[in-house]
């Protein structure tokens, strides 16, 4: 063929990706690899392997119907080497191309391997910058630059700025960039969330389902439940439902947790986003637009905007920034065993049970679930961050790396010590009572600290403050509770510990030695 051979990763399914501009139909080829390596790096929850593996054979389908030559290797190809650089070198054989063009991979793991490929194959290989997200990377290290502390709000409001979303005459709109203090309302009784828009299996999605049942059955989670948009018409339906719908009250309710309600106003935009269906901007556009046309309030638009021009570049930003050496932190010194629990979800702790069992049955939790739940609980308990890390990476559809890692070792569980995040976000079950209905039926008392039927919760917050109190002390954010901690009763101190030992060495253990 002696044109390009271009490459596109089962997260790179957006028909702008900077490998296929310039593609020559005539001459070039392009590749989509199914390989089982990408699907047991980490233990992935079976319906985030068939939404991939369905989203880039739609993607195909789609590139082919436009008269693209795509060659798509399935995982079921006896002679499938199952690793990306087997596969892109059997390729190599197949159409002997000139040169080799790829799009930035989003993971570190991948990036390395990729820029092995040109000594190793011995053609010119062209990764470029994926041009997908709002802020590239060169952006963000000019921000970064020489910065000790890398605030998420500041960056983001360099973005409000950059973008002019929600700025009139370079302020922005409303007289404040952040309504975050309006975003924090429980659920009130009767009120019922809209349900998320479904999108049925067809032919091609459904095939996958039985393939991902038969090889990765033994992985967690349930297949039955899978509703997620596989291409990009269903991703645009899904943010149509969702400004429609549920934007106007994002904003009152995005912290909220309520049982048996698993999505609340939430979007679940991420895995369309992550896998390049959506784009941010899409996102940003119609959020604003729905503001502007007076359909939803600024809280909820401000809020939906600054997860995605905020949050969403600024973890990219920071794990290019910081990788390799940032995944191997572990600020906190924290070594304990992931708790079974995690898996089964039979703690007898209602609202981890809950928040479990819900991302096994759906592949999605949302963020305060995955933060003040699971999160907070891991980061009390002081599990070890690469136990904590798998189990993210493996249990949720829309999980990366690149945007998994900062936000469960920065901001769940501090394990880079403060990088991302200015305090460890430690709550008690007080936290947990207010944003949700979980402590109500719970057989725990979130009332009590310690003693028969304690809410773990309280004697682990204590116990991880009592823990850290020197690390702390100097942070002006912990003052509060370092101060309770001092005027406590020591005899009750020692009884929540006594407690918090009790129950992290029968759940959490150490390893020996
Ligand atoms: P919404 O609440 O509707 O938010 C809208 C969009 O904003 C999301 O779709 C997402 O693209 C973006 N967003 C919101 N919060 C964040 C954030 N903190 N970081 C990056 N983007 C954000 N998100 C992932 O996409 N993949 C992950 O693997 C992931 N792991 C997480 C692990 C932990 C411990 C925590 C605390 C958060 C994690 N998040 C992750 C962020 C967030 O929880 C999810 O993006 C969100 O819950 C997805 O649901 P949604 O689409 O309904 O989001
Ligand atoms: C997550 C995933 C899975 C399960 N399978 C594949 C695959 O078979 N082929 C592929 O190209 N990509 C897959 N992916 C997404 C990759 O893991 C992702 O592209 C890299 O982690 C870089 O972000």
């Amino acid at each position: 063929m002696a044109g390009a051979l271009r490459v596109v990763l089962g997260d790179q399914l957006s028909p702008s990706l900077s490998a296929l501009e310039d593609l020559d139909p005539a001459r070039d080829v392009v590749l989509l690899m199914e390989v089982e390596g990408e699907c047991t790096y980490a233990r992935h929850h079976p319906q985030k392997i068939a939404l991939v593996l369905s989203a880039m054979r739609h993607f195909s389908r789609a590139l082919a119907a436009r008269g693209v030559r795509v060659d798509h290797v399935r995982l079921e190809d006896p002679a499938n080497t199952h690793g990306f650089s087997g596969e892109v070198a059997r390729a190599i054989a197949r159409h002997r191309p000139a040169r080799l063009v790829c799009t930035h991979p989003g993971e570190w793991r991948v990036l390395e391997e990729m820029r092995g490929w040109e000594a190793a194959l011995g053609l010119p290989v062209e990764i470029r910058e994926d041009g997908r997200f709002l802020a590239s990377l060169a952006f963000f290290r000019r921000w970064a630059g020489a910065k000790t502390q890398l605030r998420m709000e500041f960056f983001y409001r360099e973005m409000r700025r950059a973008t002019g979303y929600l700025m009139e005459g370079g302020a922005p709109v409303g007289g404040a960039w952040n309504f975050d203090a309006e975003n924090r309302k429980p659920l009130p009784r009767g009120l019922v969330p809209p349900p998320a828009p479904r999108f049925p299996p067809d032919e091609i999605t459904r095939e996958v389902l039985d393939m991902v049942a038969r090889r990765f059955g033994g992985h967690f989670g349930a297949l039955e439940g899978f509703n997620w948009p596989v291409t990009g018409q269903q991703a645009r339906a899904a943010l149509a439902a969702f400004i429609a719908e549920r934007l106007p009250r994002f904003g009152d309710f995005q912290d909220a947790m309520a049982e048996g309600e698993a999505t609340l106003f939430h979007s679940l935009l991420s895995t369309s986003l992550n896998l390049g269906l959506l784009l941010p901007r899409e996102a940003c556009d119609a959020a604003e637009a729905a503001w502007r046309a007076g359909r939803a309030p600024l809280n909820a638009v401000e809020g939906f905007i600054r997860q995605i021009l905020g949050w969403r570049e600024y973890v990219r930003g920071l794990y290019w920034l910081k990788m390799p050496r940032y995944r191997a932190l572990n600020a906190l010194e924290a070594h304990r065993a992931l708790p079974e629990f995690y898996w089964t979800g039979e703690s007898g702790m209602r609202c981890v049970d809950s928040v479990v069992r819900q991302t096994r049955d759906l592949a999605y939790a949302h963020h305060i679930q995955r933060l003040m739940v699971t999160g907070n609980f891991a980061l009390l308990a002081g599990i070890h961050p690469d136990a904590v890390n798998d189990w993210y990476l493996s249990v949720y559809a829309d999980a990366f790396e690149w945007v998994e890692l900062p936000n469960t070792h920065g901001m769940a569980i501090h394990a880079d010590g403060g990088i991302m995040a200015s305090k460890p976000y430690a709550a008690s079950g007080a936290y947990i009572a207010r944003m949700s209905d979980h402590c109500a039926r719970c057989r725990f008392d979130v009332k009590r600290s310690a003693g028969e039927g304690a809410c773990p919760f309280n004697f682990l917050y204590w116990d991880f403050i009592a823990r850290h109190a020197e690390r702390f002390a100097a942070n002006p954010r912990m003052a509060m509770p370092l101060a309770t901690l001092r005027k406590m009763d020591p005899a009750k101190l020692a009884a929540m510990r006594a407690e918090a030992r009790a129950f992290l060495d029968r759940h959490a253990p150490l390893p020996p030695g």
